[in-house]
């Protein structure tokens, strides 16, 4: 889980280190992008000027990417350093920007992530655009810990209005490539998951060949269920 929110944290801040020598440069900066320009030259009165620009985004919007909003903390500082009896000056700048965080709606589990419960019913492929859209992704269970998460969601709700199923929510596996080889919405397998338990005897059932998505029971067990049965469901975001 560690390694996937430092990945996940790389993928978010997408650098882009531009050389230039001039002193104005325009950049396009987007949703949860940082622009680091580096620019170093002599001005007319003979000072050698070098200048370091990072620029992030202030715009309004959903996901992680909103956490780059606003003024972050900056501070430079001058130290005197001597190594190898070499004497210098180092200009350190330390700039801190505030720690990500989830989108309305989500609720945070220590170690198990922010979830969010979306009671109204879709298609397993509308879920999935909708968590993602929001700077999730439909839950993926890694533990029995995180299974009760969701058990305790749906006793909250005894009776899903508009839902094909009233016992099962969508979560983030399926099997539509290759019948029985389940895959979570990141495309890894199910088994790397650390959480395999199914809902119940028969299940996976691939009932009339056509269950190829997945959902989670109210005992927090797996099943395979027809993709375009209309759900509840879970989205997920990371824990930072
Ligand atoms: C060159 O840079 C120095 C240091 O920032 C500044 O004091 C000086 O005014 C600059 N000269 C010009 C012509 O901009
Ligand atoms: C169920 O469907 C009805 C009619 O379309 C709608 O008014 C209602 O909001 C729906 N309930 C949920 C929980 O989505
Ligand atoms: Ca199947
Ligand atoms: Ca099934």
């Amino acid at each position: 889980m560690m390694e996937l929110r430092v990945l996940l944290a790389l993928v978010l801040i997408k650098y882009s280190f531009v050389l230039c020598n001039s002193e104005s440069q325009c950049s396009s900066v987007q949703s949860s992008d940082m622009f680091i320009s580096i620019s170093s030259y002599k001005n007319q009165t003979g000072h050698w000027v070098a200048k370091v620009v990072l620029e992030h985004d202030d715009i309004s919007g959903t996901g992680h990417g909103n956490s780059n909003k606003g003024l972050w903390d900056v501070n430079v500082q001058q130290t005197r350093k001597k190594c190898n009896g070499q004497q210098s000056i180092q200009i350190i700048a330390t700039i801190a920007g505030p720690p990500a965080v989830a989108s309305p709606g989500y609720e945070y589990f220590s170690g198990i992530g922010y979830y969010k419960f979306h009671k109204t019913p879709n298609t397993w492929d509308a879920a999935r655009k909708m968590c993602e859209q929001e700077g999730g992704h439909l839950a993926v269970i890694n533990s029995e810990e995180e299974s009760k998460v969701i058990q305790k969601y749906l006793e909250t709700a005894p009776k899903l209005e508009n839902a094909s199923y009233n016992d099962y929510a969508f979560i983030g596996f399926h099997d539509r490539f290759i019948e029985g080889e389940y895959l979570t919405v990141f495309g890894t397998s199910l088994e790397s998951t650390g959480f395999t338990r199914w809902s119940g005897v028969g299940e996976p059932s691939n009932a009339g060949g056509k269950e190829h998505c997945g959902s989670a029971h109210r005992n927090g067990g797996l099943n395979d269920i027809p993709c375009a049965s209309k759900l509840a469901f879970f989205c997920e975001q990371e824990g930072w």
